[in-house]
């Protein structure tokens, strides 16, 4: 830095230092101001909950204060900056989250014991932020943590659905969803923005006009919708950096307002009017199933536009030609669901700034990259013509225009080669005529990149197999990561501790490869039992939320078997559910002297199914069944329960996890992407049984077969068995299992049957018949490494010293250097 430059830090320092202090005193104030002021409660009579809304206005102040000093540093350095779309990001809470990566834990802590508050019971009162679905919601937001961390000057863009996902609530049994009033009770954690909002438009036509010697198309919407800002900060952790997720919310616009009113029919105007909120209302409950419903079209492009109409207005701020566009601009989209802003910008730029198609064309190819989490080809967005066409009629033609030109080039390449242009065609031809969203993005953008190493594999050879044959340089993966800063700092306050102490420093929290220095520990007994300790004091109150959510007293002894995640037929949830049946049964049948030698387990399952995925509403039922049949079942006692926690979401995952010995990621190989949960439960110290599948592959290298147990046909022996259409041979166990349920002894046998039958009479497609015996192996496996509690420790804490490279630090890091091309760009403290 040069002393001109460092003069100037130093001032913009002083300028912006000490606006709000961070001493208990001030910040006891500062939470006292707000019961009264913001609250307004009288801060002689304050409840848990009215207190926690006073602290979190305090630490939303905080946040408030680095952001603007953050965002003004951005104006000032204008670096390129990455935009990242996603429909979903799964935030969970934000209170703890906030003051650790504020640097303020221990500050608030003591203000709050000085006003007689526990910060734990604080804490709690908050609810989740749930606007997304499962993996690929909760990965944005991991990412956007690991941006604000590593300093990158980036922006994320979503949707602020006002109903967040369905909750999950459970009579006799079954699955009911009931809408999720997040905002009921205020969000502290949003700043809205009136003055930022655009209009948004549909519908209508596309005339040719003629405009200084030009044929420009100008589209005359039919309908127009107000885009209205609400900006969440992002804080990074250690460093004074705080980002921003703008998410869009739908309000009536004001600008046609004489036309509808002007028909003298007041009251409906305003209720016709109103209707508009209804595009950013709720979230679509269904991870991975495309419907083609024109609401969803809506909240694609509404959230589209108006990101894409802020970022040129930032550019333009300070930019008089688009000739740098691409030099400080990257657009990164999460799944295809943001698609069309690849459209939307070729559209803003040729019609709007009367760049050529070429330049435009140019642009979009250079800013835009694209993630797909998917493995299967039904896994792909597709939307129909006519409804694209209705809803956006200029942005078809725009598709068509792009689709000509590229089944051109394909002509070129390939010479007239019919199977492979319908194949590769961003139009798809049949009974209705769709567009491939894959297709059109992968056309587009400079960068595609898969979440695993397997992933890009089945990308290269099935998914993609055209396109990387004419495109090879465009495929690459970026193995997903989480962020170490809420699945350990945040949620498992002991086990952070005791790594800061026995690596001797918190660097890790920031640099997470730093974990490897504990293998060096690994045979220390004092280490062993600390872990051990802490490990347990989780156990106990997972124990305690177990009986508060479900009534049942359950035994931190007992080996703790955890499967969360979203219910799909794929990741095999029945796999287990089968297995539990399989080791109750075993254990019915043992002499009293065999019985000594079972390993006391408790299994526990949560996820949520979508609400229109009969099967895994089966598979939820059946659980329930299985569970009631076996926890109420005086033959079993202790050593066999089966617990289903109802209504999982981020925060139960913080708490689940940490008290989990043993976890399950059982997909049939080839199925899952990657697999993030995976990863949250590996770094927290706890064992994995799972498949050779997505990301488990690359944990095996980091830490070794011998510190997992796998199980079940590796990715090319599902492949070989499925061309082969092998004809199923059921192991005798799996078929004495499934007897037990269709001879109704957990009842309910109609209702089951469709789950029996996809096993015995369907063809088996996710092969639990062929994985049942290396499943119950790899159980027996962990059975007998639980009772040797030293080697058991010495593998958890092998584990959590090989998670490092699953750090979405890592990802994001590999995103910044080879596909976004962005640098750091540090905030001074
Ligand atoms: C979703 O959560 C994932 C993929 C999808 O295609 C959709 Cl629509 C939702 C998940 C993958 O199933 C999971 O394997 C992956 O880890 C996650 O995305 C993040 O990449």
């Amino acid at each position: 830095v040069s002393g001109e430059e460092k003069g100037r830090t130093v001032r913009f320092f002083e300028m912006m230092d000490g606006f709000l202090k961070n001493d208990p005193v001030s910040l006891q104030k500062d939470i006292l101001d707000h019961v009264e002021f913001t609250v307004a409660r009288s801060r002689f009579n304050i409840d848990d909950f009215e207190a926690y809304q006073g602290m979190a206005h305090s630490v939303r102040d905080r946040l408030i204060e680095r952001w603007h000093d953050t965002q003004q540093f951005f104006k000032k350095k204008d670096p390129k900056r990455l935009y990242y779309l996603s429909l979903e990001f799964l935030m969970g809470r934000s209170l703890s989250n906030s003051i650790i990566n504020l640097g303020v834990k221990d500050q608030y802590m003591d203000a709050l014991n000085q006003l007689g508050f526990s910060f734990e019971i604080l804490a709690e009162q908050e609810g989740d932020a749930a606007l997304g679905n499962g993996g690929l919601a909760r990965l944005s937001a991991c990412q956007m943590d690991s941006l604000a961390t590593m300093d990158f000057p980036a922006w994320g863009y979503g949707l602020r659905y006002q109903y967040g996902l369905f909750r999950q609530v459970i009579l006799d049994g079954f699955q009911h969803e009931q809408p999720d009033y997040w905002l009921n009770f205020g969000n502290p954690w949003e700043i809205e923005r009136v003055h930022v909002s655009y209009a948004v438009k549909f519908y209508g036509t596309v005339e040719e006009k003629h405009l200084n010697g030009k044929n420009c198309k100008v589209w005359i919407p039919g309908e127009t919708v107000e885009a209205v800002a609400y900006d969440n900060p992002i804080p990074g952790y250690g460093t004074r950096n705080t980002i921003n997720l703008r998410l869009w919310a739908a309000k009536p616009s004001g600008q046609y307002d004489m036309e509808s009113f002007g028909t003298g029919d007041y009251i409906n105007a305003i209720i016709d009017r109103q209707k508009a909120e209804t595009i950013s209302s709720v979230l679509y409950p269904d991870d991975r199933s495309y419907q083609g419903k024109e609401l969803r079209l809506k909240q694609q492009y509404f959230f589209v536009s108006a990101s894409v109409q802020d970022i040129i207005r930032r550019f333009k701020d300070s930019h008089s030609s688009f000739d740098k566009f691409h030099e400080k601009v990257a657009l990164q989209l999460n799944d295809t669901h943001p698609s069309l802003a690849i459209v939307e910008v070729i559209r803003v730029l040729v019609d709007e700034e009367h760049l050529s198609w070429k330049e435009a064309w140019d642009i979009a190819c250079n800013i835009f990259s694209y993630t797909t989490h998917t493995v299967v080809p039904e896994g792909l967005e597709k939307i129909p013509v006519d409804l694209l066409g209705s809803l956006l009629p200029r942005h078809l033609q725009i598709i068509y225009d792009i689709n000509f030109s590229f089944t051109e080039e394909l002509k070129q390449r390939f010479g007239l080669d019919y199977d492979r242009l319908s194949r590769m065609s961003i139009i798809e031809e049949g009974a209705v005529k769709n567009i491939r969203m894959a297709n059109l993005s992968i056309v587009v953008c400079h960068n595609v990149n898969g979440v695993s190493r397997a992933h890009l594999d089945t990308l290269k050879s099935k998914v993609f197999k055209d396109f990387y044959e004419l495109w090879p340089q465009k495929f690459h993966h970026k193995t997903n990561g989480i962020t170490q800063r809420r699945w350990v700092v945040v949620s498992n306050p002991g086990l952070c501790d005791l790594i800061t102490k026995w690596l001797g420093t918190d660097a890790w929290i920031r640099e997470v490869d730093l974990l490897l220095g504990l293998r060096e520990h690994v045979e220390n007994k004092e280490l062993q039992l600390e872990w051990r300790t802490v490990r347990r004091v989780n156990k106990i109150r997972l124990v305690e939320f177990i009986e508060a959510m479900t009534g049942m007293k359950v035994s931190p002894d007992a080996m703790f078997d955890v499967q969360i995640k979203r219910i799909h037929e794929y990741k095999r949830q029945l796999l287990n559910i089968l297995g539990i049946i399989h080791r109750y049964d075993c254990i019915k049948n043992m002499k009293d002297s065999e019985r000594k030698r079972v390993v006391p387990r408790v299994c526990i399952i949560g996820g949520k199914a979508a609400p229109g995925y009969e099967m895994a509403k089966k598979i939820i039922k059946l659980c329930h069944s299985v569970g009631e049949k076996i926890n109420s079942d005086p033959d079993i006692g202790d050593l066999l329960k089966l617990i289903f926690i109802p209504d999982y979401n981020v925060s139960v995952a913080e708490l689940v996890i940490p008290g989990s010995d043993l976890s399950q990621h059982i997909s049939t190989a080839g199925h899952e992407a990657s697999g993030t949960g995976s990863m949250k439960f590996l770094i927290n110290g706890c064992l994995l049984l799972a498949t050779a599948d997505g990301s488990t592959l690359e944990i095996i290298d980091e830490i070794g077969e011998e510190n997992m147990f796998i199980c079940g046909a590796k990715i090319h022996e599902v492949a070989m068995m499925r061309e082969n259409g092998e004809a199923p041979k059921l192991p005798l166990e799996l078929v004495h299992v499934l007897r037990m349920v269709r001879d109704g002894y957990f009842g309910h046998e109609e209702y089951f049957k469709p789950l029996c039958d996809s096993i015995e009479s369907a063809g088996d497609f996710y092969l639990l018949g062929h994985d049942f015996p290396s499943y119950l192996e790899a159980q027996a496996a962990a059975d007998k490494a639980f009772v040797d509690q030293e080697t058991w420790t010495k593998m958890s804490i092998l584990s959590t010293a090989g998670s490092g490279k699953f750090s979405s630090d890592r990802t994001i890091g590999d995103y910044a250097a080879e596909t976004w091309g962005i640098e750091p760009c540090r905030c001074p403290f």
